[in-house]
């Protein structure tokens, strides 16, 4: 359409003089005077007004399609840095990168200036945010529904090695020049208030809720850039804001202080994510989120629907509503109760059109991530939506009911309602209710979902439950983050792998090729001391680029076992002390995590690393063996310049905890081998690379269970093995914290005295004993080159385009609109 949505008619003459324009004109900056970041944005800016177009005509296009349209509707999408990404999409890199080096300006420098909009937690929010690259890619008719936090998750830095929180301002002072604001799109939202009954024009008696408070939901589309293909899908962002002062003194007549709080309460709805991963909080305000999200999401898209003249009834035929885990799950009585008291729907043609528009993915089994909310609580401030999920529930007994005639155990197992004398509603179970399709994320995972968290569910709704395994999107996480590597893989099969991952496979046949495995070694070496350079700049630490990068990058949790990490790093550290004859080759371990600011023993673990990094560094007697590097901030940006440079991708969760993990898939795909239990992805990923490829150790799911059932005692672990008491010691007395003894010990006591819930002890030596392996593996280097490769030429299975396509046929049953 226009000369910049795709790099072939590109008009370098007038992007330069609209480029000067726009600085001049919007950000009223003369060119001398002009920065890096007024270059950035002028930048975002003329591109943005290109993409702005092609998504306005995308839409324009699909809604022309009798297709069927999938609404993603998740709290989350970690989308990280735009401009580069979009830069590669449009097809225009080279072309502006040109365009801008006779302005004398580098595009890497602006680049840099673009601060990553952090709009999630960690691997649920980027799952979201590939998942929309893959589909404009594919050209899949989509919408992505999230929310537009003012700051989203916090920046994190460390002062004496501890985390400290501050907020995120992504969009800075002049705003993020990729969005455009929708007002025509606006919602309106309730809260609290009552429900009533009356009798409308015909005599028929009928239910409304009548809210006690309303704000409003105003839209912000974000461009999602398909691959060179034209497409621009949006990423619909809601923002809330309340009503002016009048509307409030109505709410509560009299007291005007008391009807103030409520206010208060929501204007604060979209000002920040909950910085929680895997770990769900129960506070009010973030229902409200939930709420604000899926009042303003379902409301668009029934907007969407009846205004291109279609029925309601026709509703599952053209869009469905993927659930990213029940984070959104109040979209269900949201829409029951839009189609039966607004638009006068029967319950029965409401719950049909309900059970054919829902589908629900799962993410976690930890019990602490399962969201119930507090009857009290839902029925205060959605009162009309706490009667339907009775109503939902009533016959859900039935049908169980009719199951399992007079199994009250079963009735209340699968019940919605949770009694107990707090009764909770748990958001997982009306979410399979309601849905007619459930997945997990990855083949261990879906198998458990079946087999321990809902196998009655399972027997009551057969086929329901079913597997997606998680992707990555081979164009942030090869293409754009690891340019040479890139260009060798185009060079030896073309570039045909950017948009069909399954033809890096052809890289297979050089992985024994002396020069590829020369070339990829190169380049592995290359990013490292880009990663070096960087690390130098910033923490003024010197990095050997020789030694084995060695990464665990992911949110600090228990479940993952950084602290396990950790152990092993301590018993490096005391065997190259103590034991003249024991040799490694240098290993550069890096960590990056946040800390959920809540989660004190996570907090701990990095003060931990912090300590030992510290120590570790500073001891000239390890002959610059062992360096130990925590990168604060971890983000997509720091993402992107870490995953290129790792040679071993830590992923060592206790096996069953980690539903699938991405990162893994990211740093496979890289060239890095995986250390890791059997768990999540890693299953898969150990099916597709071979066992040489991997190295995998420790406890299985089954044996993580058997164990906990015959009671597990990490002291047993402690007291018969000399090296792991070594370094359990060392974290009690003063090695790592001169002078002040014991300032590490609730890292060891939460591993001996509270109990090791993550079974760190029990795979203490197992782990040891592959990273043996690993340092031995790594000693020959042609092998290593071409385990590498084979990791690179052989996950792409773990594409996201591939999970996409899955969605598509075995779920959504979407078809493509080229
Ligand atoms: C995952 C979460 C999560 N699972 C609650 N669950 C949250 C739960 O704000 N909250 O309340 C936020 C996030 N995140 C992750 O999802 C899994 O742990 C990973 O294993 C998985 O790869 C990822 C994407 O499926």
């Amino acid at each position: 359409m226009t000369m910049y949505s795709h790099g072939s008619n590109f008009d370098k003459e007038q992007f330069q003089r609209e480029l000067r324009q726009v600085l001049k004109s919007q950000l009223a900056v003369i060119e001398k005077n002009a920065t890096t970041k007024d270059w950035y944005l002028a930048l975002g800016r003329v591109l943005s007004q290109y993409t702005s177009m092609n998504l306005l005509d995308t839409e324009a296009f699909i809604d022309g399609e009798k297709t069927r349209k999938i609404n993603y509707l998740s709290l989350e999408f970690l989308i990280g840095r735009l401009t580069g990404n979009n830069l590669i999409n449009l097809g225009l890199y080279e072309k502006i990168e040109e365009a801008l080096q006779e302005m004398d300006l580098a595009l890497s420098d602006i680049l840099e200036e673009e601060r990553d909009p952090a709009l999630g937690n960690g691997g649920l929010g980027r799952l979201a945010a590939c998942f929309m690259d893959s589909l404009a890619s594919q050209a899949l008719p989509a919408v992505g529904y999230g929310l537009h936090y003012e700051y989203g998750l916090f920046k994190q830095s460390f002062a004496a090695g501890r985390q400290v929180e501050s907020p995120d301002t992504w969009r800075e002072a002049l705003g993020y020049p990729w969005e455009r604001r929708r007002p025509e799109l606006t919602q309106t939202v309730g809260f609290w208030g009552h429900v009533e009954q009356y009798s409308d024009d015909r005599g028929k008696l009928r239910k409304r809720w009548v809210p006690g408070l309303k704000v409003e939901g105003i839209a912000w589309d974000l461009p999602v850039v398909g691959y060179q293909n034209e497409i621009t899908l949006p990423l619909r962002l809601w923002e809330c804001h309340t009503g002016d002062p009048f509307d409030l003194a109505r709410f509560n007549e009299g007291d005007f202080v008391g009807a103030q709080y409520p206010v208060l309460e929501a204007s604060n709805i979209t000002k920040v994510l909950y910085p929680n991963d895997n770990h769900e909080q129960g506070k009010t305000l973030r229902l409200m989120q939930q709420y604000f999200h899926c009042a303003c999401s379902v409301g668009d898209i029934l907007r969407r629907h009846l205004a291109l003249g279609r029925e309601l009834k026709t509703l599952p035929k053209l869009e469905t509503i993927q659930l990213n885990d029940t984070h959104p799950v109040i979209a269900i009585p949201e829409l029951m109760r839009l189609l039966i008291d607004d638009h006068d729907l029967s319950w029965d043609e409401a719950w049909d059109i309900c059970t054919r528009t829902f589908a629900y993915t799962n993410h976690t089994l930890l019990p602490e991530a399962l969201e119930t909310w507090s009857e009290g609580l839902i029925a205060h401030l959605l009162p009309r939506h706490m009667e339907i999920i009775f109503d939902i529930n009533h016959e859900l007994m039935v049908k169980v009911q009719q199951q399992w005639p007079g199994d009250i155990g079963k009735m209340s197992k699968l019940s919605i309602i949770q009694e107990g004398d707090h009764r909770q509603v748990r958001m997982a179970n009306l979410a399979v209710v309601t849905s007619y399709a459930v997945n997990g994320v990855a083949a261990l995972h879906s198998d458990l979902v079946k087999r321990d968290l809902f196998p009655e569910f399972d027997k009551l709704y057969p086929r329901k439950l079913t597997n997606v395994t998680n992707g990555v999107t081979p164009r942030r996480w090869i293409k754009a983050c690891n340019p040479a590597l890139s260009s060798i893989i185009t060079e030896k099969l073309g570039d045909g792998w950017i948009r069909e991952l399954s033809e890096i496979e052809g890289l297979k046949a050089f992985a024994d090729d002396k020069e590829f495995q020369q070339a990829f070694m190169t380049v592995k070496k290359a990013n490292k001391q880009k990663l070096a350079d960087w690390v130098e700049e910033h923490h003024g630490i010197t990095l050997n680029t020789d030694a084995i990068f060695d990464v665990q990058i992911k949110r600090l949790h228990e479940y993952k076992r950084q602290h396990l990490n950790l152990l092993h790093i301590l018993s490096l550290y005391h065997r190259l002390l103590n034991e003249p004859e024991f040799d490694i080759h240098p290993r550069v371990f890096i960590f990056a995590a946040k800390a959920a600011p809540g989660y004190a023993i996570a907090k701990d673990i990095i003060y931990a690393i912090n300590r030992v990094a510290e120590t570790v560094n500073n001891d000239q007697r390890l002959n610059d063996k062992l360096k130990v590097i925590f990168l604060p901030d971890y983000r997509v940006s720091l993402a992107e310049l870490i995953i290129p440079a790792a040679d071993i991708s830590e992923q060592i969760s206790t096996a069953g905890k980690e539903a699938s993990g991405t990162g893994n898939m990211k740093l496979a795909m890289n060239g890095a081998l995986t250390i890791g239990t059997m768990d999540g992805a890693n299953v898969e990923i150990r099916e597709e690379v071979g066992d040489d490829n991997i190295f995998i150790f420790g406890l299985k799911v089954d044996e993580v269970k058997a164990l906990q059932a015959r009671g597990y005692d990490s002291f047993i672990y402690y007291d018969s093995d000399p090296q792991l008491k070594a370094c359990l010691n060392m974290l009690q007395d003063d090695t790592f914290t001169p002078e002040r003894p014991g300032e590490l010990i609730s890292v060891a006591r939460n591993l001996l005295d509270y109990g090791d819930p993550y079974l760190v002890l029990a795979d203490f030596s197992a782990y040891c004993d592959a990273q043996c392996a690993v340092d031995k593996s790594y000693r020959d280097q042609s092998s290593w080159a071409k385990k590498a490769i084979l990791n690179t030429a052989l996950t792409s299975k773990f594409s996201s385009d591939r999970s996409i396509q899955d969605y598509a046929n075995n779920i959504w049953r979407l078809s493509s609109v080229r």
